[in-house]
């Protein structure tokens, strides 16, 4: 298809004015065609960008290995462009949007020279799906093109929902580094300099402007960018909400089925909960996204929530037989890996992938690698960030309602961090405003001393959605609070705080975690079915001390202190996001959370007042 056949005027007209600025060596528009993926492959493999892997072990597979300045996304060179500094609020990266499009427009001057330009029309969500959004991607990268085609549903089908003139999210990237006539990449991963590395968000005019990084969400513009940063400012303006959330099926053995969506923080195990195996007989879980849900009411006042992608784009190191068997057979065909390591016969192997390295392998960086595990301090073969990039319908829990336009009712929604200690396993906010308050205080505690941070303290992400959210946090939190006020009560879902990341005193995890957590989400199933054993407590609705059976190895006291209320631990919580936490909010706190936040305080200190049942 050529430039002249795209019917969107608009879009000719945007397509034809970035070329000129650009200034590519050819344009392309992307019919999302199987064979169009193929030969851009192959291109890859012969250019030596991607390495094809063992067809007999990993069919239609390859692995790109990056930059070793390009591996994950960069949060402070993301920006949140809005017209007023006050809009993108204190947790955002600005930038004056009138400065930063001249910087921009420099550096996009002639920057794809010697490359294709792609133009990839892209829709997140089930094509025509009322709850779907089109965007418009123009890159350089082929990489880019071909993880589109996997994480997004791409092509003249979009296209033709498109029209004459319907709406887009115009994707403007560039990988930041023209070739001169008769220069070629050879083989090795194009960037620019960190320093020039842009993510761009104009949070008015909802355009997207990516320069320098071709990793990840960086690049991917359908991604971060679009379904969460830009979306989450279109779900304010419609009333709707665009989350960092996987969403599950799980039925019971009686074939009831509730529906769950969870927002937990980077690397706190999404995908491996979207994917999980339940422990306990008779119970099934099914997978409809591991990132991202968009909810909207539907007619009957419920919401409902749509996965907008199309595949995984999930960390691999960690990934196994028993963390995630599921996600290794998602990624044993059709997959793009990216940084991970290589085995002699091509084959993939990371770190924790569950097995010891056979032999010799080429490591991430493209040097060789053998296993040494005398030597703690040996670098690892993948990268901690190298991912497999995976289409969904591949996976085997995928549940067959996952590309239902209309998407599935939202019976529960989780909020969770890694949290050693004070947060216990599960508990139920006693109603919506109380989940809000949960959602607005999720965090993590550092583990590691290279954060700039002290260990032991808590870094908060309310809603897992701090990296995220194309506007004031303060504003998304009454976003959310309005949401509760617009519909019955009983129709919105439940909300729940878990954490599976207890530890004992000495380090010792407290709780089994992966498929055991279905005994979790068992009692979350129950909660919204009104038949599960619950207390009321001082911090919200938990379950009695035998209301979750106990998997091997979790004794009766263990499930005691999973499921205590710890005053003190939670009175520093409280202390802490009074100080810390709210205040950075200023007026744009919504004062339903203030009022939760005094409503816990006076709670826990009652509750040693007389009625303590902790
Ligand atoms: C992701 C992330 O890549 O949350 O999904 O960082
Ligand atoms: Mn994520």
């Amino acid at each position: 298809m050529k430039l002249q056949d795209l019917k969107h005027a608009g879009l000719r007209k945007w397509v034809t004015e970035v070329a000129e600025l650009t200034k590519p060596e050819a344009i392309v528009i992307c019919d999302g065609s199987e064979a169009h993926y193929r030969q851009l492959m192959d291109e890859m493999i012969a250019s030596g960008l991607a390495t094809p892997l063992n067809p007999d072990k990993k069919p239609g597979c390859v692995n790109f290995l990056s930059d070793v300045s390009d591996v994950a996304r960069v949060e402070n060179r993301t920006y949140i462009s809005s017209a007023k500094q006050e809009d993108a609020g204190p947790t955002n990266n600005w930038i004056d949007p009138v400065g930063l499009k001249k910087t921009l427009n420099g550096l996009y001057d002639g920057s794809m020279k010697g490359r294709t330009m792609y133009v990839i029309p892209f829709s997140m969500g089930p094509i025509g799906s009322n709850i779907a959004k089109i965007g418009v991607e123009i890159t350089d990268s082929a990489y880019v093109v071909t993880n589109m085609m996997i994480m997004t549903r791409v092509g003249t089908k979009v296209l033709d929902v498109l029209g004459n003139d319907g709406y887009y999210v115009p994707c403007l990237h560039s990988v930041g580094k023209p070739l001169a006539e008769g220069e070629s990449d050879h083989g090795k991963w194009p960037c620019a300099p960190i320093e020039k590395k842009y993510i761009a968000h104009f949070p008015e005019t909802r355009e997207i402007w990516s320069y320098g990084s071709g990793y990840g969400g960086n690049a991917l513009l359908g991604k971060k960018c679009l379904a969460l940063r830009i979306a989450s400012v279109i779900a304010r303006d419609e009333g709707w909400l665009a989350e960092h959330m996987l969403i599950l099926k799980i039925s019971n053995p009686e074939g009831v089925v509730k529906y769950v969506t969870a927002a937990f923080p980077s690397a706190c195990g999404k995908t491996n909960l979207a994917m999980l195996v339940p422990t306990i007989p008779g119970w099934k879980v099914e997978t409809i996204g591991d990132d991202i849900a968009w909810m909207k009411f539907g007619k009957d006042g419920r919401l409902y929530a749509i996965n907008p992608e199309a595949g995984f784009f999930g960390v691999a190191p960690g990934t196994s037989k028993d963390s995630n068997p599921n996600a290794l057979i998602a990624a044993s065909k059709n997959t793009i890996f990216t940084n991970v390591g290589l085995t002699e016969d091509k084959d993939i192997w990371w770190e924790g992938i569950g097995y010891d390295a056979p032999g010799k392998l080429t490591d991430w960086t493209g040097n060789e690698w053998v296993q040494n595990k005398a030597d703690k301090s040996q670098k690892p073969a993948a990268h901690p960030n190298a991912r497999f990039t995976a289409p969904a319908a591949q996976c085997p829990s995928i549940a067959p309602e996952w590309e239902d336009p209309n998407g599935v009712p939202v019976d529960a929604i989780l909020f969770g961090g890694r949290r050693p200690h004070t947060i216990p396993l599960v508990h139920q906010a006693r109603d919506w405003n109380h989940g809000v308050f949960l959602g607005s205080i999720v965090g993590s505690e550092i583990t590691a001393a290279a954060l700039d941070l002290k260990v032991g303290t808590v870094r908060r992400d309310p809603f897992a959605m701090l990296p995220f959210c194309g506007y004031h946090m303060g504003e998304y939190f009454k976003h959310w609070i309005k949401i509760g006020t617009r519909t019955t009560v009983d129709k919105l879902p439940k909300i729940f705080y878990v954490n599976w990341f207890r530890k004992t005193d000495d380090g010792k995890w407290l709780w089994p975690g992966y498929g055991e957590n279905s005994r979790v989400l068992k009692w979350v199933f129950e909660a919204c079915a009104g038949t599960a054993k619950s207390v009321d407590t001082p911090i919200g609705i938990m379950p009695t001390i035998d209301a979750i059976d106990r998997p091997e190895g979790v004794s009766e006291a263990d499930m005691a202190e999973l499921l205590k209320v710890d005053r003190e631990g939670w009175l520093k919580e409280v202390e802490d996001v009074r100080a810390n936490h709210y205040p950075k909010f200023g007026e744009h706190l919504p004062k339903e959370l203030s009022h939760m936040l005094d409503v816990l305080e006076s709670n826990l200190k009652d509750c040693c007042g007389g009625k303590c049942c902790c």
